[in-house]
């Protein structure tokens, strides 16, 4: 499929490698984030320029809501409309390799075989760089591999997960009737940042009772976007069905992101966000390398004996911390 990729390809080689379609380069730019390396960053430098042209998109809900089942129909919906997929599995505890039903099995198996799909699940919670961060950087690389549509699977509990969802140009949050915790999740945060809202398992009781609690709760919330209120679609991932009135919606969400100015303002957030977490992050190293020197040890002996006092050490700390070179 593709010729061999050196070891020591070249952080701009690997990146026109990603660029002209190469998968085991994008495989290997995806370890190296997944990994903290520091080749990563030289690598996403060299694609940046290339990436901003997929629609991310997030899909975030309760566990066991059906995301995945609902990310395997969409993809396959977006694979017949002629658009190419990128799917980021965050954390999932029913990974795309193995659904619960033989039928989700095989729908996603049918995803594994496109070569026009591309999946990636997470595991690196925990390890250094921050989750919302190699996520993010993961869809990058996607994007700058050319997929159209890139959708980011999250379970909607947790900081990473919100500011993942946030870092996406429309969100779906996902509801199920019929659960108390659901709304209860839904109401605790997660729903302002959705701009598509999905009941699912719309087969079962209770679904209209949810989609009109849902109304009320838009309403109490606050107050709706110029131009955009976020609709309400009911699906039944399972089967199909409302599958393709979702990436109606969709779409019809980009278009008012891209009509409204909303595009660029979200992605300079976005932005803004970003930058803070590399700067935190690295900030972050360095303090913990530059304090576990025997020159400040002394220092925090000596706060400890009342010689001197922490803020004017923290003061000396934040000089050190940021003069350049360390
Ligand atoms: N009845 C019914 N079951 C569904 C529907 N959608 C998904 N399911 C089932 O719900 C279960 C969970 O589906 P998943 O797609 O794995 O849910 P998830 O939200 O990705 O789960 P986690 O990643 O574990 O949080 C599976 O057994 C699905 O077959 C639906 O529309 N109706
Ligand atoms: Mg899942």
């Amino acid at each position: 499929l593709t010729a061999s990729l050196p070891r020591d390809a070249t952080a701009a080689d690997l990146a026109s490698r990603l660029l002209a379609g190469d998968r085991l380069a994008l495989a290997r730019m995806i370890s190296a984030v997944e990994a903290g390396r520091p080749d990563a960053r030289e690598q996403l430098r060299c694609l940046f320029a290339r990436t901003g042209r997929a629609h991310v998109v997030g899909v975030t809900g309760p566990p066991g809501s059906g995301k995945s089942t609902l990310t395997t129909r969409l993809a396959l919906e977006y694979r017949a409309r002629g658009q190419s997929v990128g799917i980021v599995a965050v954390d999932p505890t029913s990974p795309y390799s193995g659904g619960a039903i033989l039928g989700d099995r095989v729908r996603m198996m049918e995803l594994h075989s496109d070569p026009g799909v591309f999946m990636r699940s997470m595991a690196t919670r925990g390890v250094m760089g921050g989750l919302a961060r190699s996520t993010l950087d993961v869809v990058l690389l996607l994007d700058a591999f050319g997929k159209d549509v890139v959708m980011i699977e999250t379970v909607g509990v947790g900081q990473d997960e919100v500011e993942i969802a946030r870092a996406a140009h429309t969100t779906i949050v996902v509801g199920v009737p019929n659960l108390g915790d659901d709304i209860q999740a839904i109401k605790a945060g997660i729903l302002e940042i959705a701009d598509v809202l999905v009941v699912n398992k719309a087969d079962l009781a209770g679904a209209d009772r949810l989609v009109s609690d849902l109304r009320v709760m838009l309403q109490l919330g606050s107050a709706p976007l110029a131009g955009w209120a976020p609709p309400i679609v009911e699906t039944v991932a399972t089967e199909g069905v409302g599958v393709a009135e979702l990436v109606e919606r969709l779409a019809q969400h980009r278009v008012w992101l891209e009509s409204s100015g909303a595009w660029h303002t979200r992605r300079a957030e976005s932005a803004r966000r970003q930058v803070q977490a590399i700067v935190e992050d690295r900030v972050q190293r360095r303090l913990e390398r530059l304090t576990l020197g025997a020159e400040w040890q002394a220092r925090f002996a000596s706060i400890a004996a009342r010689e001197q006092d922490p803020y004017s050490v923290a003061e000396d700390v934040l000089d050190a911390v940021t003069q350049h070179g360390q």
